[in-house]
């Protein structure tokens, strides 16, 4: 379904026609993808090329007391068979974590969990590579193993990281946010107060292409050449650097194209320090690619939360304090990737969309015997979760007033003319518009009209209930500025570099690097709009360390916050000396030169028949420079943003619940999101369907599942249940437009906000279809059998 605005849209350009802003260009990089010309790293070959594979642990917790490869090294194609020895002779058996952790590229002494790195075998071919891995004896002395973040912080749990000098149980570290004091206050004086405890299960981003990379060591050059699945090609090269002792210039980092991150290929993985280590010692290329079970089993996972959310309110369900406890479960090390100074990430965003008085926030971490990880998932850096408690919480206080759900939230709204506004907890939202999101979403729902569907199917005890679930959730996303963000020291700022040849087209590199959201198109657009040049004449690069200007990568949604601004301040350069250029060809004083965006070319003030285009000034710039300016016509920027920015949504979901087998229907789906202004109307939409697929494959079946024994039992596709076409719903999106103040373009973020957004509204609407019976929670996944559970514990089932 589109957009609501008056029908639907015009068709592919709504702006001036040149492919600029708010207009829907069809996807530059498309061709390729859909003629089957894609590059990933799987498809790289290189001469004299071997292949790695990895040797896992079948065990969660146990000692190594041997690794014999010999019978692996008989084989007659397997080159060589590296273990944590081989690695310690380079200083490479463990590199740093995103959060100054520790981490085994190979495990010397205790494995920590299961399917963790044991040894690798490089071979002529993959399929050698695999013969050898399974010939490979290792001797395990097995452990008990610690799951679940409770269970490794009781007093006799094993120790899981007694490595460490100063540890002597599993307790990372404690958080804490808001003003405790004053946050007892409220909840003291209030009429009202609720709880509910809440788990965000451990998710896994699972993007199609695994993670993978081919390292070539260039002995004549002294050069490393990796070629990665990387969404922070830069980041890593200076990581890579720092942990090989290879100097950065030496070192050249390319990402390809890469087949989905969201936040899965932020971090660095064992794999990629294997098989860089194994190029450099045989001087040859070296290829390694994971299995799909390989990716879910051990790369960088997302939530598991255990929160405890609290609400105080007046009886007429004014929110006056809010305060949360979690268990965050960190896995074996911690290697949660997001800004280094945020321990929980960007969770103390919990008060929301809503003016709350007081607010605290506390947390505790701990190590389990699991896969490390935390953050990655489309997820802002914990906004989900913190996004997930607040909108949970507001339906469970209004069920216990017995307010509508969207009546509670209109009640509390940060109002449109507080901004820019400081959250309790200190955030700084620059704009925003909640109410109008959620009227615009509550027409779309027609939600007086389900609001009395959903009586009469009570009234008639009916077979299907309805739900009716909302959340109007507030994100930040576009990280730095540079001074609050960082990655492992580097300041997260963003860049843009903009080269105008002489015949008036342009080559845009930036530091952001595409997954799939389109930068090839839309990146471009931005040039089109501000130097009123075609879209189809500029391309956009980005991925190759040795081209592209240092950038930290996309994440976080932060590419059109950080590298858009970039792109829009360089672009804003080119068009002063252009303007320079422009006078010296028009005979005119450069005061007298105008910059008309609608025809996109600068004339003569007083004269618009004199007028020049940016190709005749290009040309200028090479063929006819004015004596007062440098030949050429290129500018950069490296942006480092003011404040992030603070997108922002209404979502309306519409259930039907079997009673007889707990199955749910989407009977409607609703998503109005506000990105400030829009680039390409088509690529939001697909950034919107794209997340909300993932919000529900979150809300109904997504749970990276261990048993007792440290066992991933739900560690591959079979298990780890993603949702098809079949389980999605038609979306019906909406927008409003609210723009950032401090943005260059007036954009925000937008590829986090279905995710972050919808999984409260799912579980909203699910516990809205039974909450007349005093059903108040639903753990997620809600599979039918998990569903049915809780209509029989409220006695509705048939
Ligand atoms: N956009 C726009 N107008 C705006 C805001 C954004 O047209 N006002 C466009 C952008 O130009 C870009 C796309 O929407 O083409 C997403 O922009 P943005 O919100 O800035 O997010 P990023 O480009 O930084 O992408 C990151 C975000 C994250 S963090 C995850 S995780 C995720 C997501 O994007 N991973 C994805 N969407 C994904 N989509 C695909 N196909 N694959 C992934 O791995
Ligand atoms: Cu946290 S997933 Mo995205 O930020 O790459």
């Amino acid at each position: 379904q589109h957009d609501d605005d008056g029908g639907p849209q015009p068709e592919k350009h709504c702006g001036h026609g040149r492919g600029g802003m708010g207009e829907e260009v069809t996807r530059k990089e498309d061709k390729r993808f859909i003629t089957g010309r894609g590059n990933y790293v799987d498809d790289i070959k290189k001469p004299r090329m071997l292949h790695c594979e990895i040797v896992r642990s079948p065990h969660a917790h146990a000692r190594i007391e041997d690794i014999d490869g010999s019978r692996a090294m008989a084989l007659d194609d397997v080159v060589a068979v590296l273990t944590a020895d081989d690695l310690l002779e380079h200083g490479l058996a463990t590199m740093p974590t995103l959060m100054d952790d520790t981490q085994d590229v190979l495990v010397n002494d205790k494995v920590k969990f299961q399917s963790q790195e044991v040894a690798a075998v490089i071979a002529t071919d993959r399929y050698a590579a695999k013969d050898g891995a399974e010939k490979v004896e290792v001797e395990y002395d097995v452990l008990d193993p610690v799951i679940g973040a409770e269970e490794a912080l009781e007093d006799d749990a094993p120790v899981i990281r007694e490595e460490l000098d100063d540890q002597d149980d599993n307790h990372i570290f404690d958080w804490e946010t808001g003003d405790a004091e004053a946050t007892d206050a409220v909840f003291d004086a209030a009429d009202v107060t609720v709880e509910e405890q809440m788990e965000y299960q451990r998710l896994h981003p699972a993007p199609i292409e695994t993670c993978g990379c081919v390292a070539d060591w260039d002995p004549g050059d002294d050069k490393m050449t990796v070629h990665m699945t990387s969404q922070a090609p830069h980041a890593h090269r200076t990581l890579f650097s720092q942990v090989s002792g290879i100097p950065e210039h030496k070192v050249r980092i390319v990402s390809p194209d890469v087949g989905g991150g969201f936040g899965n290929k932020v971090p660095i993985y064992p794999g990629y320090v294997v098989a860089a280590a194994a190029s450099y010692v045989l001087e040859r290329p070296v290829k390694w690619v994971e299995e799909r079970s390989e990716n879910i089993q051990t790369t960088g996972f997302a939530r598991d939360y255990d929160m405890t959310g609290e609400l105080a309110a007046t009886e007429n369900g004014e929110i006056k304090g809010v305060k949360v406890d979690v268990l965050a479960d960190h896995g074996a090390y911690n290697a949660a990737a997001q800004p280094s100074k945020f321990p929980a990430g960007f969770f103390n965003i919990f008060t929301g969309s809503y003016d709350i008085e007081a607010a605290h926030g506390s947390l505790t971490a701990a190590y389990t015997n699991t896969a490390p990880g935390g953050v990655a998932y489309r997820c802002s850096f914990r906004v989900t979760e913190a996004v997930y408690l607040i909108e949970r919480m507001v339906k469970v206080l209004a069920d216990e007033l017995d307010l509508d759900p969207a009546e509670i939230r209109r009640r509390n709204f940060i109002p449109s003319d507080a901004f820019p506004y400081e959250s309790a907890t200190g955030w700084n939202y620059d704009s925003g518009d909640y109410e109008k999101a959620l009227d615009k979403a509550l027409e779309m729902a027609d939600y007086d009209h389900y609001r009395e569907e959903q009586q009469r199917r009570i009234e008639e005890d009916a077979d299907k209930l309805i739900g009716i679930g909302i959340s109007s959730f507030t994100e930040v996303v576009g990280a730095g500025p540079g001074k609050q963000c960082d990655i492992a020291g580097i300041e997260m700022f963003d860049s843009a570099d903009l080269r105008v040849n002489p015949t008036g087209n342009a080559v845009l590199r930036v530091g952001v690097q595409t997954q799939g959201q389109g930068h090839e198109t839309t990146f471009a657009q931005i040039i089109a709009e501000e130097l009123g040049m075609d879209v189809d004449n500029i391309v956009v690069e980005h991925g190759d360390t040795d081209t592209e200007p240092y950038g930290l990568g996309t994440y976080g949604s932060r590419s059109t916050p950080v590298a858009g601004a970039a792109a829009a301040v360089a672009a804003r350069k080119v068009r002063d000396k252009a303007k320079s250029i422009a006078a010296n060809e028009l005979e005119a004083a450069e005061e007298d030169i105008e910059w008309d965006r609608e025809s996109g070319e600068f004339h003569v003030a007083g004269a618009p028949e004199r007028s020049i285009t940016i190709t005749e000034i290009a040309a200028g710039a090479y063929m006819n420079h004015p004596g007062s300016e440098e030949p050429g016509l290129e500018a950069t920027n490296y942006y480092d943003p003011p404040e992030m920015t603070y997108p922002f949504g209404s979502y309306i979901v519409i259930v039907e619940v079997d009673r007889e087998t707990g199955e749910v229907d989407f009977e409607k789906f609703v998503a109005v999101d506000d990105c400030g202004n829009r680039i390409n109307p088509m690529i939001i939409e697909g950034q919107i369907h794209g997340g909300l697929a993932q919000g529900i494959g979150t809300a109904m079946m997504e749970h990276v599942t261990y048993d007792d024994n440290g066992n991933v039992t739900g560690g591959d596709f079979m298990n780890y249940l993603l949702p098809t076409a079949k389980e999605i719903p038609n979306f019906d999106t909406g927008h409003t437009v609210t723009p950032s103040p401090h943005h260059p373009i007036g954009a925000k973020g937008v590829g986090e906000s279905p995710t972050v957004g919808s999984p409260p509204a799912i579980v909203n609407a699910v516990v809205d279809a039974m909450s007349h019976s005093g059903v108040s929670h639903v753990e997620m996944p809600m599979t039918p059998d998990a569903v049915w559970e809780a209509l029989d514990e409220a006695e509705l089932t048939l």
